[in-house]
């Protein structure tokens, strides 16, 4: 347990960030732990496995995709009626294993469908820190001239890792603070082809979770007749929305923002927000480009077993 409960503990301080590299962590944390698990009975090992995904599922709240991954192997583990012990053991880290290489495969499709949809010459718009969004700027890279402007994204400053990848890969960024954000984005108007962002959850209606200051980048691209476009693996949708519940936005620690503000200054510091479908031109995501309404349909369609 201890293993996982290290691992929740670095999703939680961001030590790992970003949805895809959470759910990889956490899902492979579970694999890990379920191959050292002691039980005396296939019902103890269940037992102990859902208490770890309990510990890891909401290390942070507005991300389905790793809920999604541990609900994909230990469903289909318990499908399979293991006879004992050490063979529940191993489907565990099979189908954990298994929902690891369908991200890893995700990631490289959406990289190919993707680096299509961006034009030879071309000034991209991105913010935060999305490894989807890095993947494909780097694979159109290599055969298109193009230049990305960047946000630094506080209080935490993801915007850097965003810029320190591409500047390694030979990509020129230019790298801005969020509130200069409308001023570039109106400033370059006819210049910015499009904006690539990530997304952390997506509902049944197409509206989309993100980094904090995405809804403004996606009022400022309406505004200014820009595509805006969000890059994602379908495994970030959340089969739950469709039964009315709502995603949580999560709230992070103040301190991030200002670890010792004077008394009587309140601090709050939401780590995400929602961009309608209205705003966003389609998702690229391993199924093909498409409206963001679309998502539970394409998802029900993949993933059946994991909608109720
Ligand atoms: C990161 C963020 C990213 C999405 C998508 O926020 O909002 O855009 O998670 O990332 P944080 P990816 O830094 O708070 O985790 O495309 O890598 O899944």
């Amino acid at each position: 347990m201890e293993k996982i409960q290290d691992v929740a503990e670095k999703i939680k301080k961001l030590e790992i960030q970003g949805a895809t590299n959470v759910a990889l962590a956490g899902v492979k944390a579970l694999g890990d732990h379920a191959g050292s698990l002691k039980a005396s009975s296939v019902k103890e090992f269940f037992q102990k496995i859902e208490d770890s995904r309990r510990i890891l599922e909401y290390s942070r709240v507005t991300e389905p995709c790793l809920r999604n991954g541990l609900k994909y192997a230990i469903k289909k583990a318990r499908l399979a009626e293991a006879t004992d012990v050490e063979e529940a053991k191993s489907l565990i880290m099979t189908y954990t294993e298994e929902y690891i290489e369908l991200l890893r495969s995700a990631k490289f499709k959406i990289a190919q469908i993707g680096a299509k949809r961006i034009p030879d010459d071309s000034l991209i718009f991105t913010h935060c820190h999305s490894s989807a969004v890095t993947q494909i700027i780097i694979e159109a890279k290599k055969t298109k001239k193009l230049e990305v402007i960047n946000t630094e994204t506080r209080p935490l400053f993801q915007g850097r890792i965003t810029a320190r990848e591409l500047a390694e890969h030979g990509i020129q960024v230019t790298h801005i603070v969020d509130s200069a954000m409308r001023w570039v984005v109106k400033h370059f108007k006819n210049k910015i082809d499009l904006i690539l962002i990530g997304a952390d959850s997506i509902t049944a209606e197409g509206t989309v979770f993100n980094k904090i200051g995405s809804r403004l980048l996606g009022l400022m691209a309406h505004e200014n007749h820009i595509p805006l476009y969000v890059v994602t693996t379908i495994l970030k949708y959340n089969p739950d929305s469709l039964l009315g519940n709502l995603e949580t936005i999560e709230m992070r620690p103040v301190g991030e923002i200002w670890d010792d503000p004077p008394k009587g200054v309140k601090l709050l510091n939401p780590a995400f927000e929602t961009i309608s479908h209205d705003l966003i031109a389609s998702l690229i995501t391993e199924v093909g480009v498409f409206p963001a309404t679309l998502i539970s349909e394409k998802f029900e369609k993949e993933f059946p077993f994991l909608v109720e």
